[in-house]
């Protein structure tokens, strides 16, 4: 299954794993990357030496490629973009953001930047800054999303630039991943799958959440707060979109949310925490290895393309 992206990252198999805040940590990272995928630190809000020590921690624990996404909301996103130059990191992620004031530095340090992007035009503008490829996300993923669902956002974006794609938003099997190849991408990124993956960190309460999700089990908060966040109902998601249609001030809803994601990632606070998770949470039904996951979905998806004049 090679693609421009296994290629570019140096990876088997033409899945990557997505930044996760919380989860997307070192023993993670190191799992999907010794599976053959492409493992990422999510740098999240950390503080820049937090993450240089995760760098390190995962560096033990697999020699083969890892990348670090950065959330550019952080406020320490400009320490945090300094450490990954010094640490040899080859590749990049970007969320929630423009990365392009970053991209000099990075791109003198040959790190690939791979910005991840909810529209055509941020998608233009991220190759003409120079980035390596593009995450296309769709609404369906997990956290803090756009607008345009994943069926139409990748092929618009593959029509729309040069350097290769990589689909994300409600890909969780083999069927995915081939119908990410159709749509024009050349590789997949991940979250939810791999949230409820054996070497994932999360509270078992959190995976078991995931596990029990039904299609129609995932909400949008945030939406007048201009970050809408895409997580598991539960009471916490409640009482914010009640909140929410009061009309209720900016800082009483972060109130709500201040170390929400932490409780449910690392309390299993099921209840009152944020249970960031995609649309596709419904068909995840047990908790795999990266391994297995990513060997599932590569078969599944080869059967699929045979026949299809792809390669698989
Ligand atoms: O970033 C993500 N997913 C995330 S970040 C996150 S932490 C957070 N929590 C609460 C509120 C806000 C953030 C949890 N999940 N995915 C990548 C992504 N990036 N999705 C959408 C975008 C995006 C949005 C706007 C990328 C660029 C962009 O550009 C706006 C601009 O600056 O012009």
């Amino acid at each position: 299954m090679r693609t421009r992206i296994t290629e570019l990252l140096n990876i088997k198999y033409p899945i990557i794993q997505g930044g996760m805040a919380w989860v997307a940590e070192h023993h993670l990272a190191a799992a999907v990357s010794n599976a053959g995928g492409l493992g990422l630190i999510g740098a999240a809000s950390a503080p820049a030496e937090a993450v240089r020590e995760e760098i390190r921690m995962c560096k033990a624990l697999t020699q083969k490629p890892f990348g670090i996404n950065v959330m550019l909301l952080n406020p320490n996103a400009d320490e945090v973009a300094r450490v990954i130059v010094e640490e040899g990191i080859r590749v990049v992620t970007t969320g929630a953001g423009n990365p392009a004031k970053y991209m000099e530095m990075w791109k003198a340090a040959d790190v690939k930047v791979i910005p991840v992007v909810a529209s055509v035009a941020m998608a233009k503008l991220m190759e003409r800054a120079g980035a390596a490829a593009v995450v296309a996300e769709g609404t369906e993923s997990g956290g803090h999303i756009g607008t345009t669902a994943t069926m139409a956002l990748v092929p618009q974006v593959a029509d729309a630039v040069s350097i290769p794609v990589i689909a994300a938003g409600g890909i969780g099997d083999g069927r995915g991943l081939a119908a990410a190849f159709m749509l024009g991408a050349e590789a997949v990124q991940m979250g939810t799958r791999f949230v409820a993956a054996a070497e994932s960190i999360a509270h078992d309460s959190f995976k078991q959440q995931i596990i029990r999700a039904k299609d129609i089990d995932s909400v949008v908060t945030g939406l007048s707060t201009g970050h809408p966040v895409r997580s598991l109902r539960n009471r916490m998601t409640r009482e914010y979109l009640r909140l929410e249609k009061e009309g209720a001030d900016f800082m009483e809803l972060e109130n709500l949310t201040l170390g929400s994601l932490r409780r449910a990632v690392m309390d299993g606070d099921v209840v009152n925490g944020t249970l960031m998770a995609g649309q596709i949470a419904g068909m995840i039904k047990e908790v795999q290895t990266c391994r297995e996951i990513i060997q599932e979905i590569t078969e599944q998806a080869g059967r699929l393309l045979q026949g299809n004049g792809m390669e698989a």
